[in-house]
């Protein structure tokens, strides 16, 4: 997969050179490109931004740097084509099934935001030309885009073949689609079986694997319930059986 990320503070990129994005990124699992806004200014102050049409405090993100940075990245009228990803906190909001859909992709451009946005006509235009997907991480407000990109990029990166050590870990995920599509995983432990007088739960020494199972998935819909009602409320009923109707 390749991934284009483009912003005024290209420092903010740093972490993925580290853990294991970074060694997929050595070994060529990912090829990540990180671009400067600025390289594609023409005045003296290397100017991004300017004041907003109609009035209103801040300032939005001239659309001319913009769209030399996407024709350089995305030469117009060659025939690979990227989904361009711009991170903002109205865009519609990033799930696990979103990032499962990204990871299937060849190509992905960031477009980084700062102050009160972009000039909307950078997306307009784009769009003529590349699927565009504009996404926000959560209710609140960022400075800017560079962490909500930081987030996608982990939880895309992480879902492609030969980043993570143990393929298993991607399917029992909270969120994975399929089993744990509503749940959230419970609790997990390793040695020493007591430590500070607690003993770990029996039945995890027990070698009983359904039994196992049976406890793991109590464990989550315990914990979906108390931490995520609104989740538990849309868990199909038709899905529990007598054993999770107890818990
Ligand atoms: Cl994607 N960007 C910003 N600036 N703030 C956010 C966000 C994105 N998602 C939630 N808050």
């Amino acid at each position: 997969m390749r991934i284009d990320i483009v912003s005024i503070f290209p420092e903010y990129f740093a972490p993925l050179d580290v853990s294991l994005l970074g060694k997929a990124r050595r070994r060529g699992v990912v090829d990540v490109r990180v671009h400067d806004l600025r390289d594609w200014t023409h005045d003296r102050h290397r100017t991004v931004d300017d004041t907003p049409y109609g009035g209103g405090p801040g300032m939005v993100m001239k659309p001319e740097p913009w769209g030399e940075a996407l024709d350089a990245i995305v030469p117009p009228g060659t025939p690979a084509v990227p989904r361009l990803v711009v991170p903002t906190p109205s865009g519609r909001p990033f799930t696990q099934a979103q990032a499962v859909a990204f990871a299937a992709e060849p190509w992905l451009v960031f477009a980084c935001g700062r102050y009160e946005g972009i000039d909307s006509r950078v997306v307009e235009e784009a769009r003529q030309r590349m699927p565009v997907d504009e996404v926000g991480i959560g209710d609140y407000v960022l400075a800017g885009g560079e962490v909500a990109v930081l987030v996608i990029v982990e939880a895309v990166s992480r879902l492609l073949p030969g980043v993570l050590g143990n393929a298993d870990s991607v399917t029992d995920d909270s969120f994975a689609p399929g089993a744990m599509e509503t749940l959230v995983e419970g609790p997990v432990y390793t040695k020493p079986p007591v430590w500070r007088d607690r003993a770990v739960p029996e039945v995890l020494l027990s070698g009983d694997h359904g039994a196992i199972a049976r406890w793991r998935r109590d464990q989550a819909l315990r914990r979906t319930v108390v931490h995520r009602p609104e989740l538990a409320a849309k868990i199909d009923p038709d899905t529990l059986d007598a054993d999770d109707r107890r818990v």
